[in-house]
């Protein structure tokens, strides 16, 4: 039966076009368990806006999300798509637990920290409150596990935290879910600084893959990653010595499913002149498929709407049954 199953959510801000770190840290996981979970995945636009957004741009990209989700392989027959604002009850519930987040915990987020760096007019509240809207989105649907790369994994933890501390107050009200962090790919770095995360939002182009990006851009990058200024220049995993070289490995190792080992031997005496052309290589493959089948999905706008129509009716029909239960156990009065 659908409700004995174990539950499986995530979502992405669209606040930038999607790249290969959003797909190999995260939407390449979510869809592989299907059958086995009741899945839930979502545009988390209200985020989006803690970050001044252009409104087109917004609406544009959330579309283009749903549509490149739908094109990773989430079919929306055995997946719940949806848009976060769409289910306002994830909003109700982001309020309650703003009330059970600590000030000290919000201060600690790494997240925060570089976003109001690199956004330094507009720190606003949203920013600061974000965890607790997440925590909501998360425990609303009270999932098993949530799929995200290492990024997002102490999120997930102030999560349980928040989780624990309703329940010892109220008694048992939250699933507690565990992070699930793919083992290759959860942090995939800029081609073009290779100690700091692909990001959606960099202002550096060249630094990230974007899904929907042409072979010959793809190559291009490739072709013009950093790589280590080291002597030797073999392929050779060293993480701290060669961190150029490791995230092109860690790429190539998440495309390929050949391990660290095997790629050493592959590209041994042959140099980074072989090596860079031949992720790019790799990658473009891994990525065609899904910029042609995004580009068919987009050009059926009534499809698209069908879909996330229904995702937010299932969506916030599972949330109510939470913030029903919140509610009471917190003791406003029932409508
Ligand atoms: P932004 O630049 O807007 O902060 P982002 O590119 O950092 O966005 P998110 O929207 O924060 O990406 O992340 C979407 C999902 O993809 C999250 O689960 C996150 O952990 C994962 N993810 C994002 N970037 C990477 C990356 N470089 N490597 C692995 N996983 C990533
Ligand atoms: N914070 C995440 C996006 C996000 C999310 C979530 C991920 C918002 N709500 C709930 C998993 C579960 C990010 O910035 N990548």
């Amino acid at each position: 039966m659908e409700n004995e199953k174990k539950v499986m959510l995530s979502g992405i801000q669209p606040s930038g076009d999607l790249t290969l770190g959003s797909y190999l840290g995260a939407i390449k996981h979510w869809g592989a368990r299907a059958e086995e979970f009741d899945c839930y995945y979502f545009m988390a636009d209200m985020h989006s806006i803690t970050v001044r957004q252009d409104p087109a741009a917004l609406r544009r990209r959330t579309l283009e999300q749903l549509a490149q989700y739908i094109a990773c392989g989430l079919d929306p027959e055995k997946n719940t798509l949806f848009i976060q604002s769409h289910v306002p009850e994830q909003a109700c519930l982001g309020w309650v637990l703003n009330c059970y987040t600590m000030f000290g915990e919000l201060s600690r987020m790494t997240q925060f920290k570089d976003k109001s760096a690199k956004n330094k007019e507009n720190i606003n509240g949203g920013l600061f409150t974000y965890p607790a809207l997440m925590a909501a989105d998360i425990l609303a649907y009270q999932p098993d596990f949530v799929p995200v790369g290492e990024d997002q994994k102490q999120h997930v933890e102030l999560t349980r935290n928040v989780a624990q501390r309703f329940n010892s107050i109220y008694g048992e009200t939250f699933k507690i879910p565990e992070p699930y962090i793919p083992k290759v790919g959860a942090r995939i770095m800029s081609l073009s600084d290779p100690t700091s995360k692909m990001s959606k939002s960099d202002k550096d182009p060249n630094g990230s893959i974007y899904l929907m990006e042409r072979r010959e851009d793809i190559l291009r990058k490739f072709k013009r990653a950093v790589t280590d200024c080291d002597t030797e220049r073999c392929v050779r995993w060293d993480p701290a010595a060669k961190p150029g070289v490791a995230n092109l490995m860690q790429i190539y190792s998440a495309c390929t499913g050949k391990p660290y080992e095997d790629i050493e031997r592959e590209f041994d005496g042959l140099g980074y002149g072989a090596f860079k052309p031949a992720v790019g290589e790799a990658v473009a493959d891994l990525l065609q498929p899904i910029r042609e089948e995004s580009g068919r999905l987009l050009a059926d706008k009534a499809y698209l709407e069908s879909v996330y129509r229904a995702g937010a009716e299932k969506a916030s029909h599972t949330a109510w049954k939470t913030l029903r239960k919140v509610y009471k156990k917190v003791g406003f009065v029932a409508r």
